[in-house]
């Protein structure tokens, strides 16, 4: 079975090699090294793309420079309503899209879609913000004087993307710094190139449909080091970076060294805590779909389980019982819940995750391990493992992109809520409850000290009306909802005197 992947690629405009450097109108020729991406689903090659070179770089960056001149222009509604076509465009394309998502990526056809819908939520969003962005006025100190502030652009956006959110990512910060006026590079992951490319290819149809200007939308493709050229570009602003807390340190250090600004997106080390009197069909439901949905490769991924000694047990056998059922293949099938890891490397450092667990004194409820044979030819496929730990463990400490779960024990609140919030990520978490005092505490100052803290649901599947991202080693960026957009402006203070004098401010005075 092949499950519509050839019409997905051609109606997407994928060939078997494409230019990965683009400004939206127009491909450019690159002398790039070639990146392959193979399909994780059954190891063939999909097809591959030139890699963007210093030369095309500076080319498309000058196009988008010459973009962003015109595109501020642009009244922010009109702007909008681009956005609102792209909506319907990525709505054409939600089903091709989806796929190539899955084939490429590893995930459930299903979270391919929802990834995809993700894309048309942040775009109905975007419109709406495209007549909402506000500043504040404030009351002047002087007599006749006014005082408020406006929102402008801030020029070029750079975006690096990850390959476990191929197109999503994107769209978060760039739906939304369109509309506030910017132009955007985006670099996405080496892993997850043809992704990209069918992306920008729908954005094309857009924008040479409304003649907006070449290089609102640029495209390079490439490895850390054309990220690194955008990160020391001192022609970009706002440098927006998701994926591991390594590659952040590395964009933060060489952003801030030229005074940038960034937008971190990192790691996660997300728990669930389960009280004494949590509804328990709930708590596994949300405990198993967010430690093995996308094959634990979300930053959201529940990666802790802290539960109440009172139901541990409980907790525990349902769970496995609940790994017992789950079904490891072709994420393009729906038979399948689990697909398969990115790529052999990640496999490598799951099987070095198991390894450390069993060495730091874990003991697995379910062991994990690389799936082989019919249907798992390409090696990507591991089982989801639960192993029952400490918190201090160094391999607890650290965020492994794989479906490992972790149980941990507690007996009083403020305990669980230190388990929880002892580790340096600090993204998603969530506490399962029925009691009012357990959930307002763990939403207290005194709680969970994440971006996100939820209650009766799981660590992932944020929607995109909230501001997305997290504290401490995650970054502390926000994307998406809320008031996200500010970070993608320039905020104006004005003060306009309207009388005849010129009264100083703090009553100084100053004659001449
Ligand atoms: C990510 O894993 O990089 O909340 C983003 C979620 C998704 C986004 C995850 N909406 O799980």
């Amino acid at each position: 079975k092949k499950f519509g992947i050839k019409e997905a690629l051609s109606t997407l405009g994928i060939k078997k090699s494409n230019s990965g450097t683009s400004t939206g109108h127009k491909w450019y020729r690159s002398t790039g090294k070639t990146l392959e991406s193979y399909s994780p689903v059954d190891g063939n090659l999909i097809g591959s793309v030139v890699a963007t070179d210093e030369k095309a770089y500076e080319q498309v960056i000058r196009q988008a420079e010459e973009a962003y001149k015109e595109w501020r222009k642009w009244p922010a509604p009109k702007r909008g309503e681009i956005v609102r076509q792209m909506g319907e465009a990525f709505r054409k394309y939600k089903e091709p899209l989806g796929k190539l998502v899955s084939y490429e990526m590893g995930k459930s056809y299903q979270e391919g879609l929802g990834e995809v819908q993700e894309i048309i939520d942040i775009c109905d969003f975007a419109v709406g913000l495209s007549r909402q962005l506000h500043g504040l006025t404030m009351h002047s100190e002087r007599p006749s004087h006014r005082m408020y502030e406006q929102w402008h652009p801030i020029g070029i956006v750079g975006i690096i993307s990850a390959f476990n959110f191929p197109v999503a990512v994107w769209s978060w910060n760039t739906m939304l710094a369109w509309v506030c006026g910017d132009v955007c590079v985006w670099k996405p992951s080496e892993k997850t190139p043809l992704c990209s490319i069918a992306c920008q290819r729908i954005a094309e149809e857009v924008f040479v449909k409304n003649g907006v200007p070449e290089g609102v939308s640029v495209l390079i493709n490439g490895d850390a080091s054309i990220g690194q050229l955008m990160s020391k570009d001192e022609r970009i602003p706002l440098v927006s970076a998701t994926g591991s807390v390594r590659m952040g340190k590395a964009v933060a250090r060489t952003v801030s060294e030229r005074l940038g600004r960034s937008l971190l997106e990192l790691g996660g080390n997300n728990a669930i805590i389960i009280s004494e009197n949590a509804n328990l069909d709930m708590s596994i439901r949300g405990a198993v779909f967010g430690a093995v949905g996308t094959a634990g490769q979300r930053c959201t991924t529940t990666r802790r389980l802290i539960v109440h000694e009172k139901v541990y047990n409980e907790v525990r056998d349902r769970l496995q019982a609940a790994y017992g059922q789950l079904q490891i293949g072709n994420p393009l099938d729906p038979a399948f819940h689990v697909g398969p890891l990115i790529d052999t490397l990640a496999v490598k450092s799951y099987k070095d995750a198991l390894k450390k667990v069993k060495e730091q004194g874990g003991t697995f409820l379910i062991e994990g391990g690389v799936l082989k044979g019919v249907g798992y030819e390409s090696g990507c496929y591991v089982k989801p493992a639960i192993a029952e730990v400490k918190n201090e463990f160094e391999i607890v400490q650290q965020e492994t992109f794989a479906p490992i779960l972790y149980l941990i024990k507690y007996k009083t609140l403020e305990e669980a809520v230190e388990i929880q919030n002892g580790v340096k990520q600090g993204l998603s978490s969530a506490i399962m409850t029925t009691s009012m005092q357990d959930m307002e505490y763990f939403l207290s100052h005194e709680g969970s000290d994440c971006g996100i803290a939820n209650v009766n649901i799981g660590t992932s599947g944020a929607e995109i009306g909230g501001a997305f991202g997290g504290e401490k080693e995650t970054g502390g960026g926000r994307e998406s909802g809320s008031d996200a957009w500010k970070v993608y402006m320039r905020r104006q203070t004005n003060t306009i005197n309207y009388g005849n004098t010129l009264p100083l401010a703090q009553g100084i005075k100053f004659h001449i």
